[in-house]
This record gives C-alpha cells, sequence and structure tokens, in this order.
C-alpha cells in the first residue's frame, strides 16, 4: 500500500525507507502521505521500541520534489506555507514525539528539507560519501522543516549562516567533526549498521530511552534547576520499570541484561 516508501516493522522496531531513487527521494506529498500512515502505525503500538530511517539509491533525501513546484502562469502565487504547515511540520513534531529513538542513516546526499528531516532524528549516522547541503538558497528560500533551529544549536551561528547563505556541501566526515551528526561511517558498513541498530532498539531499554530524549530535549528550553528536578520526576518513574530492575540484577549475575522495554 506504500508507494514512495518502503515500510518494515520487526521485533517493534519501524523502518521508513525513502523509495523514489531516481529522484534522490526528494519529497512527493505521496511520500508525505505514505510517511504519515507508517507514523500512525507505530503511534498506536504499545510494542514499539525504534525508528530507523534510511533511504534507497545514492541519495537519502533532495528536500521538496521541485517538479510539484512548477511555476505558476503569471498572475498567481503559490503559498509555500501550506506544505510546512500540512506536511514538514507535522512530521518533524512526531519524529520528536515518538517515545522511542528514532535514528537516521543518511545513505547518501540530505539536501533541502532533506536534510532537516534527517537532523529532526535523535540520532544521524551518515556514510562517508554524504553530504549535507542547506539548497535552499539556491532557490531563493531560507532553510526550514527546522533547519533554522537544529543548524545553530548543533553546530553554532557562523556554520549555520555559512551552510544557509553559501548553500557549500557539508561532508558526512565535516558533519561529524561539528557535532551534526553522530558518526559518519564506511559506505561498505551501512547494511551491517543498519542491522546492528536495529538489534540495538529491538533489545534495549526503551522506556530509558524516551526519558532520555524528553529530557535531552527538554534542556533547550530549561534552567539547571528546572531540568535536574526534571531528571528527577523521570528517574523516579524508570526506577519502577522491569528493566531497571532486569539491569541491577544482570549486574549482579554480571550478565548481559535482557531488556523487556517495560
Ligand atoms: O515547496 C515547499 O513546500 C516549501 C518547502 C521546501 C523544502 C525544500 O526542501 S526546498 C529545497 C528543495 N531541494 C533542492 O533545492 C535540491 C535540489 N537538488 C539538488 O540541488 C541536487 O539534485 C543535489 C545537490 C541534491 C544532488 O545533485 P546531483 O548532481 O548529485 O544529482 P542531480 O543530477 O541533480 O539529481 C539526480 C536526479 O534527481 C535528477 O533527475 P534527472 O535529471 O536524472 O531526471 C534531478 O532532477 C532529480 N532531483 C534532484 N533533486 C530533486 C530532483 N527532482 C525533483 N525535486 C528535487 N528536489
Amino acid at each position: 500500500e506504500y508507494q514512495h516508501v518502503k515500510f518494515d516493522y520487526q521485533d517493534g522496531v519501524g523502518r521508513i525507507t525513502l523509495n523514489r531513487p531516481d529522484t534522490l527521494n526528494s519529497f512527493t506529498q505521496v511520500m508525505h502521505e505514505d510517511i504519515k500512515a507508517a507514523l500512525s502505525f507505530m503511534e498506536s503500538r504499545d510494542d514499539l521500541r525504534g525508528l530507523i530511517i534510511t533511504a534507497t539509491g545514492r541519495g537519502f533525501c533532495a528536500g521538496q520534489d521541485l517538479s510539484e513546484r512548477k511555476p505558476l502562469p503569471p498572475g498567481q502565487k503559490r503559498d509555500l506555507g501550506l506544505g510546512l504547515e500540512n506536511n514538514y511540520r507535522p512530521l518533524v513534531l512526531r519524529l520528536r514525539a515518538l517515545p522511542v529513538p528514532v535514528v537516521c542513516m543518511v545513505n547518501g546526499v540530505a539536501a533541502g528539507a532533506g536534510a532537516s528531516v534527517a537532523l529532526a532524528c535523535d540520532i544521524v549516522f551518515a556514510v562517508e560519501s554524504a553530504k549535507f547541503i542547506q539548497a535552499f538558497s539556491k532557490i531563493g528560500l531560507l532553510p526550514d522543516a527546522g533547519g533554522t533551529h537544529f543548524w545553530p544549536r548543533m553546530v553554532g551561528t557562523q556554520r549555520s549562516m555559512g551552510a544557509a547563505l553559501f548553500a557549500e556541501p557539508v561532508s558526512a566526515r565535516q558533519a561529524e567533526e561539528w557535532g551534526l551528526i553522530w558518526r559518519c561511517i564506511p559506505d561498505a558498513d551501512l547494511e551491517s549498521r543498519l542491522a546492528a541498530l536495529h538489534e540495538t532498539l529491538a533489545n534495549g531499554p526503551t522506556r530509558a530511552y524516551a526519558a532520555t530524549k524528553q529530557a535531552i530535549y527538554a534542556s533547550d528550553a530549561n534552567t539547571l534547576e528546572a531540568q535536574m528536578d526534571y531528571e528527577t520526576q523521570l528517574q523516579r518513574e524508570l526506577g519502577y520499570t522491569d528493566d531497571y530492575l532486569e539491569g541491577m540484577v544482570a549486574f549482579g549475575e554480571k550478565r548481559k541484561p535482557r531488556f523487556t522495554g517495560r
């Protein structure tokens, strides 16, 4: 039923694979609808333990499909806010709100909103040949889909300005050095790393992961005092979980914990 993505769900781990390689997986309305359906499915599951986003072919995502934005006849104007309000904004916010880690595996170039959506994920890997391009200025736009939120927080004002004003590609290696992504990996390791990430998410302490995600994002707006109060509240809740008990027992027995995500 999915047309422009592949969606797979196993062991509580979802995988969304953007799948329009001929256009470097640029976002169509159909792709947005596919992703909305996959997210709704995962949001309804009580066994959800993680989400991995990646893509097919040589690109990750080239942002908005520009063939859906052909120039209008003279006198007519397009409201670009509509696509942002109906598609990109809810997508970014739903990824952030998902109560499990969202991992992005950037398998090739990530441009425009494609780069923003990658950075909306909780943790980002990229293959060495990948690059991040704030392509917007080349078509007379500003970075959107959270682009002006993520970059300054992750890499600072100058690097954000340079990348956005000049639309110069940032290599995966540079992105790792700057802290824009977590890890740059050899291209040849893509599949094995995806499999390992699946294992990690499927067997991880899901509630601790969720709390970690919530706390790290809350720190954006919190004072140190408020943040420590929040940590205390979340840690108190984690102290009552099966996974904490299992972690303590496993530690005592000098074995690997078998987390159930409960
Ligand atoms: O509109 C709204 O709703 C507002 C929201 C906007 C969000 C945005 O994302 S705006 C930014 C949109 N994206 C871009 O401006 C990037 C456009 N693409 C590129 O600049 C380049 O393709 C790349 C730098 C990403 C990669 O370059 P390269 O040389 O590796 O590949 P290529 O040859 O340019 O692209 C390969 C094919 O994909 C090509 O088709 P063809 O010639 O083989 O038939 C190209 O036209 C197509 N393609 C690439 N990007 C897009 C695309 N087709 C449609 N939309 C694209 N965004």
